[in-house]
């Protein structure tokens, strides 16, 4: 896998992750809006039963016994509970393994000191006492004790019912307290979810600019490439040509040899020739001499036959001067 494909994967999940957590924020948010506009209240039963009765009578109105679970709530249940009550922690299923009746498991406990001691290996459910120190004041003791059972529900909630029932002591959390608490807590988990929200758009941010790097490098190198693959075959198609060129100048020159040697043999067959012509010159050269020669000779003869022509001519004249002559 390229270091490119890694960088998009990497972006990818990071984007999947912010887009979780951003639906996570939304839904947060929108639970706390739900929370925050109602309002969290508590009713204490009238009769004294055990905690398995006390629950299923709480059970049989939609709610539960109460789960404590922050030490705000602890203060607040102790501040007006005024005698002792359920609640709705126990280890019933295993010893020493406290849970709510939600079944999560106990986090913080405020118990008086020394307990939970489960005396005679009996004491399994847990009530509160009001007399004791307001973070100190759990304390375990056997399930079929006779206790009132404390309960809460949301006000405009489906547990409506329980308020409804007549008898129940009822004590709702101050509106505006719960809401400030709340908001608070709002703010701070809006904090987080804000500066993790910031965080991951900065990784998002540094991604996209490094990937946007990375394509632009990559588009560079790739142009680059192609240039050198262009130039490659540029320079390959020249290769063919000068290669071809060569091929017809071979073909050229071995022609002009084959001329050449041709041309030799002519001129070599030509030398030839001349030269028994120019032995045939010298002869007729020679001849001409002689003819001249004998030319020369008849011209002399035909001058002396002239010569002697006349002086016959002569000789006859004056025979037939004297034949006429008078005797
Ligand atoms: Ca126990
Ligand atoms: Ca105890």
């Amino acid at each position: 896998m390229t270091e490119k494909d890694q960088l998009k994967n990497n972006f990818n999940s990071l984007n999947q992750e912010k887009l979780e957590l951003e639906t996570r924020v939304t839904s947060l948010r929108d639970e706390l809006k739900n929370k925050t506009t109602k309002q969290a209240c508590f009713s204490i039963s009238n009769e004294k039963k055990s905690w398995s009765e006390s629950r299923k009578f709480c059970r049989d109105r939609g709610a539960d016994l109460i789960i404590i679970n922050t030490e705000e709530k602890q203060r607040f249940i102790s501040s007006f509970v005024k005698e002792r009550v359920w609640i709705g922690l126990s280890d019933t299923e295993n010893e020493s393994n406290m849970k709510w009746v939600d079944n999560s498991p106990l986090n913080q406990g405020f118990w008086v000191k020394g307990e939970p001691n489960d005396d005679f290996g009996k004491e399994d459910c847990i009530e509160l006492r009001p007399e004791n120190p307001v973070l100190n004041n759990w304390n375990d003791l056997p399930c079929s004790e006779k206790r009132k059972g404390i309960y809460d529900y949301y006000e405009n909630s489906n547990h409506r019912n329980i308020m409804d029932t007549p008898g129940p002591q009822r004590h709702c959390q101050d509106e505006g307290r719960a809401r400030k608490c709340r908001g608070r807590r709002c703010l701070v988990l809006m904090t987080v979810c804000l500066g993790l929200i910031c965080v991951l758009l900065l990784v998002f941010i540094t991604l996209y600019i490094t990937i946007t790097a990375e394509r632009d490098l990559l588009k560079s190198y790739k142009n680059t490439v192609e240039e050198f693959n262009h130039t490659i075959n540029s320079l390959q198609d020249n290769y063919t040509d000068l290669m071809t060129e060569k091929d017809q100048l071979k073909n050229n020159f071995n022609s002009l040899s084959q001329k050449k040697l041709e041309l030799e043999t002519r001129v070599n067959d030509l030398s030839a020739e001349k030269s028994q012509l120019q032995r045939s010159v010298d002869a007729l050269n020679q001849k001409k001499l002689e003819l001249e020669t004998r030319v020369n000779d008849l011209s002399v003869e035909k001058g002396q036959r002239e010569v002697l022509q006349r002086s016959f001519d002569a000789l006859n004249q004056k025979k037939l001067e004297l034949e006429t002559r008078p005797r």
